[in-house]
């Protein structure tokens, strides 16, 4: 056809010995064995397992004849049994994805004392039982990912444009596959329009349009369209939860039994199996002082694309999973929603808290947290407004939240303990210019998150220089030193505290040449303000002097090395620990089902605030999302076909600006982080964590006079009148006589 330059599948890959998509974390089961890891082609070789997986690559002269020529590619499928359900998948007779994953099962994750959880339960004076869907969803980023590969016209170097969170992870793989020398790529990823987690991931993309430019001697581009990002992009969440909470009469929790069965879609993505495993089960503690507690997880493959990290990463499932289980014990026992909660979270005075599920919390005031939130809500008027509402015609609910978030992902020794094939360490450059300008360098990469305003803020009050003289360049590996990536709200955390530990490298190096050029001694040096001074007199330069003198060394030690730049890698020793309370407040209409979230607060600890617009607008936007998983969104495979059933915007729904109520975000600085040099958690998922299960309870609490007890995930009006409608029934059967 006209333009087309050449078609490729999996077969010219194999014959170039392209290797395969490995995932960058591996899993163990509880009985010790490694999880099965099938292999994933960039394009397939014998067999799609998903809707949407790659078989060939059409590359022509313009976008519309790749396109026209794709249409044309016929593909002879000889179609297979699916199964896109997670517990359809475990059961006898399932259609069976890999040779190498008998029974569809990946791994059978376990955490916790098993035996103490059952022995608490044999006596346990009350147990409340809960089956939980947690509902697939789809990134939908502004923009849709895009990758570009264009060769140097000398030499075998390659640069590779790629909308990814991750440029440092994707060079490695990408080289690695195929057979390159990490040096050989250089990974420039620019401005991408938004990540949400689900573009920290490596895609078969990246390895084509690489292998292709390589192979044609030309750059090569791929562009997704809208609807190629539904059937190629990674998904979220998936996960069928059988819970169990032992109380006493009281309703203290005992004991916590939880069993999920996770679906992975097809194959294992780059951090696929960690999410609902490693990630996911070190959440169930919560805030919450539950002495025994005990996780099992089973990753599963079915005929539907993979699931990986997608904003909140297993965090948004654990919350969802304890404060449906809180409302339910205060259900059980009538007693109110807040006093269940008030009564079992850690108190302050436990800091630092070891979580019977291995994570010891070094900070926190859960209590107080919840109490503003409590306060800032006007909880104890709620009754007032739920009469006012009603008067109107209207059903009001309240509903709240509380969560702990392991934010900063993630400190390697625990990570690689669990099973991670790469570090998760963060680096971070500063070069002084010799105006006194700075530049620094980060591995980490903002797609939305304002990393140009708070890395520059971080440098300004450390170094005493503006922040408009400040450059934060992210986002490409020839010029910032080896990192990880944004996601798990890591950058401030471990990126932020990398470059702090830069700045203080500057500063002593710059001491000792202030020291030089005032004739002092080292020792007598203090800096403030961006000006060196000898302690006790008015001797003093400036930082911009000194950065003059380390380039142009009219006078400078001879002991000492020339300039003013340097670098700091920064590894974790835990997670950061951000916390919140959300109480939301909703009007469900019963004719037609509809839920109007009214009111949402929000206080959060995300420890010191750098920039408190930003944490705030941050904040806002991961409640935004916690919305869409609690009302809107859902994606939905046919089961007999396979076939993707939401593959667009028309069918798959995420909030738009009048969905959100304006909502009030405080923040609680009063607990800084104990062990990084800026006292600062990550915000960046917290409030798609909090958000689902405070809008699901709020709903649940409108209903509860017509004893609507729950729905499932994603509470859409039509679940919701389906919900009104069947308990209704239930009243008018028992009310009828007779
Ligand atoms: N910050 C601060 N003070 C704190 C904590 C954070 O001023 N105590 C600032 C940080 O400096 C940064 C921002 O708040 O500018 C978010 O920081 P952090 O919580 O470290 O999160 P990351 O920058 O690592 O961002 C990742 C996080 C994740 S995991 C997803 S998913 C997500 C999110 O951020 N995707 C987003 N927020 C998003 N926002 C937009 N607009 N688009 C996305 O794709």
């Amino acid at each position: 056809m006209p333009g087309v330059v050449t078609i490729f599948t999996g077969a010219d890959m194999a014959a170039d010995n392209v290797g395969p998509m490995a995932p960058l974390w591996a899993i163990k089961s509880a009985d010790g064995k490694p999880m099965a890891e099938p292999p994933r082609w960039a394009l397939s070789r014998d067999r799609v397992r998903h809707v949407g997986e790659a078989l060939t690559a059409v590359v022509a002269e313009t976008r519309e004849q790749a396109q026209e020529a794709a249409e044309k590619v016929q593909v002879e499928y000889e179609p297979l049994p699916v199964v896109v359900d997670g517990r359809a998948a475990l059961m006898k007779g399932a259609p069976q994805l890999h040779d190498a994953a008998p029974g569809n099962v990946c791994f059978r994750f376990a955490r916790g004392d098993e035996s103490a959880v059952n022995k608490v339960f044999e006596q346990a004076p009350h147990i409340v039982r809960l089956d939980l869907v947690n509902n697939r969803l789809i990134g939908a980023a502004l923009e849709p990912r895009a990758v570009l590969a264009v060769g140097e016209s000398v030499g075998d170097r390659l640069t590779l444009y790629s909308a990814t969170q991750v440029p440092h992870h994707i060079r490695r793989v990408v080289s690695e596959q195929l057979g390159m020398p990490v040096n050989g790529i250089r990974l420039i990823a620019p401005d991408v329009g938004g990540g949400f987690g689900y573009k920290g991931k490596h895609y078969p993309e990246e390895t084509i349009i690489a292998w292709a430019a390589r192979k044609l001697r030309r750059p090569v581009k791929w562009v997704a369209t809208r609807n190629e990002c539904f059937v190629s992009d990674n998904q979220g969440r998936d996960h069928l939860t059988h819970a169990e909470l032992a109380i006493d009469a009281g309703g203290h929790f005992l004991a916590l039994r939880v069993e999920t069965i996770a679906n992975l879609g097809a194959y294992v993505s780059t951090f696929g199996a960690a999410i609902p495993s490693a990630i996911y089960s070190a959440l169930l503690a919560g805030v919450y002082r539950t002495p025994a507690i005990a996780v099992q997880s089973t990753g599963v493959f079915t005929n539907t694309l993979p699931t990986d990290a997608y904003r909140g990463a297993g965090r948004p499932e654990a919350c969802y999973v304890l404060e449906r289980l809180a409302d339910e014990v205060a259900r059980k026992l009538g007693l109110d929603r807040a006093e269940i909660r008030r009564r079992n979270l850690v108190p302050v005075e436990a800091m630092p808290y070891k979580t019977p599920i291995g994570p010891t919390y070094d900070c926190g005031n859960f209590p107080k947290v919840f109490a503003r939130v409590l306060d800032v809500s006007d909880y104890k008027g709620f009754e007032k407004r739920r009469s006012a509402a009603a008067r109107a015609g209207r059903r009001r609910g309240i509903g709240m939240a509380c969560y702990v978030e392991s934010s900063g992902i993630a400190p390697s020794r625990f990570a690689t303990s669990l099973g991670a094939r790469v570090g998760f360490f963060e680096a971070a450059s500063i070069r002084m210019q010799p105006d006194g300008s700075v530049q620094a360098m980060l591995g980490t990469h903002s797609h939305g998150q304002g990393h140009a305003t708070t890395f520059a803020q971080i440098i300004a009050s450390r170094l005493g220089v503006p922040v408009a003289a400040v450059q934060i360049v992210e986002g490409d590996t020839d010029q910032v030193p080896f990192g990880t990536g944004t996601f798990g709200s890591r950058s401030i955390a471990v990126g932020g505290s990398a470059l702090d530990c830069a700045a203080m490298k500057i500063i002593a190096k710059g001491k000792l040449i202030a020291a030089h050029l005032m004739e002092a001694s080292a020792a007598d040096i203090t800096f403030t303000g961006g000006r060196f001074a000898v302690a006790g007199t008015d001797r003093r330069v400036s930082l911009r002097e000194v950065a003059r003198a380390a380039y142009i060394p009219t006078s400078y030690p001879t002991d000492l090395e020339l300039g003013l730049q340097d670098t700091a890698v920064y590894d974790p020793p835990t997670f950061a620990w951000s916390n919140g309370a959300h109480v939301c407040e909703v009007e469900v209409d019963i004719d037609t089902g509809e839920v109007r979230v009214v009111n949402y607060w929000a206080v959060d600890d995300v420890g010191t605030v750098i920039n408190p617009m930003i944490v705030e607008g941050q904040i806002q936007g991961g409640v935004a999302q916690g919305l869409g998983q609690a009302l809107l969104e859902h994606c939905v495979y046919d089961p007999v076909s396979g076939q993707l059933l939401v593959g667009s915007f028309m069918d798959y729904a995420i909030p738009r600006a009048d969905d959100m109520p304006a909502m009030v975000s405080e923040l609680d600085e009063s607990q800084p982080c104990t062990h990084n040099p800026l006292g600062a958690k990550g915000c960046g998922e917290a409030g798609s964590i909090g958000a689902p299960a405070a809008i699901v309870g709020a709903v649940l609490d409108a209903l509860s006079p017509l004893d609507v007890t729950d729905i499932e995930l994603p509470l859409t009006p039509a679940r919701v009148w389906a919900a009104i409608w069947s308990a209704r029934r239930v009243e008018r059967v028992e009310s009828a006589p007779g």
